[in-house]
């Protein structure tokens, strides 16, 4: 996936007009955005279609599928079938639920992004010491793209030892949650960042800012 000025806008406000004002004013630096449930359960699945319509977006659905097979396969047939581009589903489930995401995005040309070990705190309870083998449970069902975290550079950067150099990583956490722009794209092919910029003052001058210190 080609994300421009390695920046993916997680836009988590819940009121579409609101969305829609903050990508107007930066859409001239970003052309990928990452909805999850916050938008689409506010504004309904119908938001993948607005941002594809009238701001030409890749979208990518934070949707973090986790269930069995069965049901993974249905939640990734309708997030395609409403257009997104690319599903985000966890890995701790198993490679039978995680390849039931990868079939429905190959079905639909799109593609599937395997979560591996998540940016916040917590993360580090349980699921940082299964991390690794879920990036290996990737790597070896053919996955070439996978979401890392920008909090803890020693971790993303093992996991992109994992995966090797040609998969794509993108990574959150940057900014609100502590990560360093410049520094997780030693590591990562694209950051993920959401508060930083919707929450500004000024979305365009805070997008630029981070597009300036990553140059
Ligand atoms: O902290 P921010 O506001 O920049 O948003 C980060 C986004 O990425 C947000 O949508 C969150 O749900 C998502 N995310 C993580 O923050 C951490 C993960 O490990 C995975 C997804």
């Amino acid at each position: 996936m080609n994300v421009k000025n390695n920046i993916i806008l997680a836009m988590d406000l819940m009121d579409l007009k609101e969305a829609e004002i903050v990508c107007e004013s930066i859409n001239e630096y970003i052309d990928t955005i990452k909805i999850g449930y916050p938008l689409t359960l506010a504004e309904g699945l119908s938001t993948i279609g607005f941002f594809k319509d009238n701001f030409d977006y890749k979208v990518i659905c934070d949707y973090k599928v986790a269930d069995i097979p069965a049901t993974n396969e249905k939640i990734a047939n309708q997030t395609f079938d409403a257009g997104a581009d690319a599903i985000i589903c966890h890995g701790f489930v198993g490679p039978d639920s995680v390849d039931a995401c990868k079939i429905s995005a190959e079905e639909h040309d799109k593609d599937v992004f395997l979560l591996t070990e998540m940016s916040h705190p917590g993360a580090v309870k349980f699921l940082q010491k299964d991390a690794d083998d879920i990036a290996k449970m990737g790597v070896e069902m053919g996955i070439t793209n996978y979401v890392a975290p920008s909090t803890r550079l020693d971790r993303l950067s093992e996991i992109r030892d994992i995966v090797g150099k040609e998969s794509f990583i993108i990574s959150p956490g940057v900014g609100t949650q502590g990560g360093d722009p410049k520094e997780t794209l030693k590591y990562s092919n694209a950051l993920i960042i959401g508060r930083s910029i919707y929450n500004a003052e000024d979305p365009k001058g805070a997008t630029k800012d981070i597009i300036d210190s990553i140059q």
